[in-house]
């Protein structure tokens, strides 16, 4: 297993489009044991293989306290969705900015799991809102996108700064 490194926004390859899976085979099994180290570590309720510059349709999301509910989603589709939901949201990829965005209340979610078995799951709330932002990122979206052009330049001015001033 390996941790790695995760994207900053603005990174224009946080924009790239992931291309679907086409087998859950080894490669894919060892992505998602790098993407739940990853997330763990950092820590995280979720992570799509966009933020760890794969191009590929793969999000795995724990939203348990106890870092024991790891849910493997390959080429996750939301087949329904319901109702009107708004968290403050976090992003990986966008450390210290913290946003309400207007997300479904509900989805209905259907992927393959790390067997290579399709599924379907209904989620609620935080579960549906943490599926929505790593889906948005397999389509190159961040949650930054909702906000006002004021908050996002804000937000991208301060990210870039941090990130000259790391290196
Ligand atoms: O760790 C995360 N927390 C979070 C909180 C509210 C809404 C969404 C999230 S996802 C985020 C991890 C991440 O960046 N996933 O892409
Ligand atoms: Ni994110």
């Amino acid at each position: 297993m390996a941790f790695r490194e995760i994207l900053h926004y603005p990174d224009p390859r946080l924009r790239i489009q992931a291309l679907p899976v086409a087998r859950v085979d080894q490669e894919i099994r060892g992505l998602i044991r790098d993407m739940a180290e990853t997330m763990y570590k950092a820590p995280g309720i979720g992570l799509a293989a966009t933020q760890i510059n794969v191009a590929k349709r793969v999000v795995v999301i724990d939203i348990s306290p106890d870092h024991n509910d790891l849910r493997v989603f390959v080429n996750p589709v939301i087949v329904h969705s319901e109702g009107v939901y708004g968290i403050e949201e976090g992003c990986l990829s966008v450390p210290g900015i913290y946003e309400e965005v207007e997300r479904a209340q509900k989805v209905r979610v259907e992927a393959l799991d790390g067997t290579g078995a399709r599924f379907q799951l209904e989620a609620e709330d935080l579960l549906a809102v943490c599926i929505q932002h790593e889906i948005d990122h397999l389509d190159g979206k961040v949650f930054v996108d909702y906000l006002s052009r004021l908050k996002q330049q804000r937000i991208r001015k301060k990210l870039e700064k941090q990130q000259r001033l790391a290196m």
